[in-house]
């Protein structure tokens, strides 16, 4: 008979002879939420960002799906990008490198726009999950390594403002010296929730931000997404193709 046996409630059951013994892991007080590709399939929205803004720069980069997906290993696109010179146009680097902040600054403000007129909406699930926490007195959070203009402009087609006013911790790539895989953003969001790791939730697509969260020592959920899918997603709580899908139920994490 197995000494230790995990029920299906996340309890760890022990027993020694007749002597049952349970450790009950502290019940859910936040979920955080990763935001490219957890929320919303946005990375398309960023690809043709990067692109409108090469062609006003008069560049003929055109980064395509499959060369995208390789520079999806570097988050933060201001540092995918300096990767992309320094690795596809070494030539360049010494005309444009230093112009990576303008470039990325430019291409945020065109992803606005695009994000404004575009039919961006959330996953499947996603906006069920957020309004059952708000029910259940959940404090909701976001960790991200995109900027904060880019989370308020995907809240005001989706969800709006005011649901994004009810987070209390919104924690983004622009706020920290290091973002994902590192840990920082989701420490940052720990800090501002003032909660422990094992009272959150992290919801998370890729492998870098699963690194992230687990450096944090946050229980992480993966809904894999269109450029996630198939990646090692070791250490994951559990893995689903989205939240509706995988039916995942909060009431279960109470
Ligand atoms: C994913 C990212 C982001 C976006 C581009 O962020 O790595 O860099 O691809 O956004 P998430 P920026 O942690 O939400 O999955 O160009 O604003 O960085
Ligand atoms: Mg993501």
């Amino acid at each position: 008979m197995p000494v230790f046996s995990l029920e299906a409630s996340g309890t760890t059951r022990i027993q020694p002879g007749s002597l049952r013994l349970f450790i009950v892991s502290k019940p859910l007080k936040s979920i955080i939420f990763d935001v490219d590709g957890t929320l919303a399939e946005t990375e398309e929205l960023h690809r043709a960002a990067f692109n409108a803004m090469f062609e006003n720069y008069g560049l003929n980069w055109h980064w395509d799906q499959a060369m995208y997906g390789k520079l999806l290993e570097v988050a933060g696109g201001r540092n995918r990008l300096q990767f992309f010179i320094e690795q596809y146009q070494p030539d360049l680097a010494g005309d444009y490198i230093d112009m990576t902040a303008k470039m990325h600054a430019d291409k945020t403000r065109i992803y606005g726009e695009m994000m404004a007129s575009g039919d961006v909406s959330l996953r499947p699930g996603v906006e069920r999950l957020i309004v059952k926490a708000i029910e259940k007195n959940l404090k909701l959070a976001i960790a991200t390594s995109t900027s904060r203009k880019n989370v308020d402009a995907l809240f005001a087609v989706t969800m709006g403002q005011d649901v994004l006013a009810r987070f209390q911790a919104i924690c983004c790539g622009d706020e920290v010296e290091r973002v994902k895989p590192d840990p920082q953003v989701y420490q940052l969001a720990l800090e501002r929730l003032n909660l422990s790791p094992d009272e959150c939730l992290a919801i998370e697509d890729s492998h870098i931000g699963l690194t992230s969260a687990l450096s944090a020592n946050i229980p992480t959920l993966i809904t894999s997404s269109a450029y996630t899918k198939g990646e090692d997603f070791t250490g994951a709580e559990q893995v689903m193709e989205d939240l509706e899908t995988g039916k995942f139920d909060l009431s279960s994490r109470l």
